[in-house]
């Protein structure tokens, strides 16, 4: 049985076909050519994408849970007893079950994630674990404004928000400035907000982290192309292209790009786009945030920074903001 589907009504505001069509034609007409990375996420990259958060080369997913454990008990102080959780992004549902665990009372628990299959089956398998905690699932794209689901009984005593992850890191610093306004504008004055953010780091980490052995990152950024064709009706050979993991140290970020491996054009339905050998199309910033250089786009966000902390070798860095 759907659990989830059984005690609480799924809110389905995920961008549809017609969005995923107009950013691919947009994206492709540009130079250089990019594609959004929101659009990663269908079924099988999301399950590339939970690969992803296991192999021994990526090492945020590992960190910033041994950070959450360790700091859990002080997180659930802070968001007090009765309070109600919104995490943005939710994905696989590993990290919430810490706070969750730590939590007293949490009133209500509100996963936001684009993918739907994910979301729905993160949410059933929360709801047999933590019976009696009310679960409000929303799949949207959270970076376009959506309205909480109101709590059946009492008001919670405090909302936080939780965005773990460094998902912030793919947004670029004025779209994560707007995000955190929002959350802001979403949560209320009072609020917490968790943000989970990769710390910048020697490229000998980095690019390996994008770049894993296995191969497992360059088939999650190749699936946006077999996305493409699966939903759009595009032809692209995806053994033309490579992936590529890029750190640009004036940006702090690792791209990730596609890149052709010669003079190729490929169709998308009624549209040809040509691809120079060697051009690529630019799939995804992860951009890593120093403490301070954080606590400044929190600032122009409208926030306090209550709290930082971060693992032993500075891999990884967990921020506590107040609205
Ligand atoms: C979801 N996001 C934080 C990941 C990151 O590290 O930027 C996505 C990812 N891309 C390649 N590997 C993981």
């Amino acid at each position: 049985m759907n659990v989830v589907s059984a005690l609480h009504e799924l809110r389905d505001l995920s961008p549809g076909k017609e969005e995923f069509r107009a950013s691919v034609l947009a994206g492709l007409s540009a130079s250089p050519k990019t594609l959004p990375c929101k659009f990663f996420y269908d079924a099988e990259g999301s399950r590339l994408f939970d690969l992803i958060c296991e192999l021994p080369e990526y090492y945020p997913t590992r960190t910033e849970v041994a950070l959450l454990t360790a700091r859990a008990a002080e997180l659930a102080a802070l968001a007090g007893p009765g309070a109600a959780l919104v995490e943005f992004g939710s994905g696989a549902g590993v990290k919430i079950r810490l706070l969750l665990e730590a939590m007293r009372e949490p009133s209500l628990y509100v996963p936001v994630d684009i993918s739907r299959g994910h979301l729905l089956a993160a949410a059933d398998g929360l709801a047999e674990d933590f019976p009696g905690l009310p679960i409000a699932p929303v799949c949207a794209d959270y970076t376009a404004p959506f309205l909480l689901p109101a709590p059946s009984g009492q008001p919670p005593r405090r909302w936080a928000g939780f965005f773990p992850g460094s998902t912030i890191g793919n947004f670029t610093p004025p779209e994560a400035t707007a995000f955190l306004a929002g959350a802001a504008r979403l949560l209320g004055p009072g609020s917490l907000m968790i943000v989970g953010t990769d710390l910048p780091k020697e490229p000998a980490v980095l690019i390996p982290a994008y770049d894993d052995a296995a191969g497992v990152t360059a088939a999650f950024n190749l699936n946006l192309l077999a996305r493409i064709n699966a939903e759009l009706g595009g032809e692209f050979d995806l053994a033309a292209f490579r992936h590529e993991a890029r750190w640009n140290a004036a940006e702090s970020r690792v791209e990730m790009h596609l890149v052709s491996r010669h003079n190729q054009s490929a169709r998308i339905g009624a549209s040809r786009f040509t691809f120079a050998g060697g051009e690529s199309i630019h799939t995804e910033n992860s951009y890593k945030y120093a403490a301070d250089a954080f606590r400044r786009l929190a600032d122009d966000a409208g926030y306090r920074a209550l709290r930082f902390w971060t693992d032993p070798a500075g891999l990884f860095g967990i921020h506590v903001l107040e609205v």
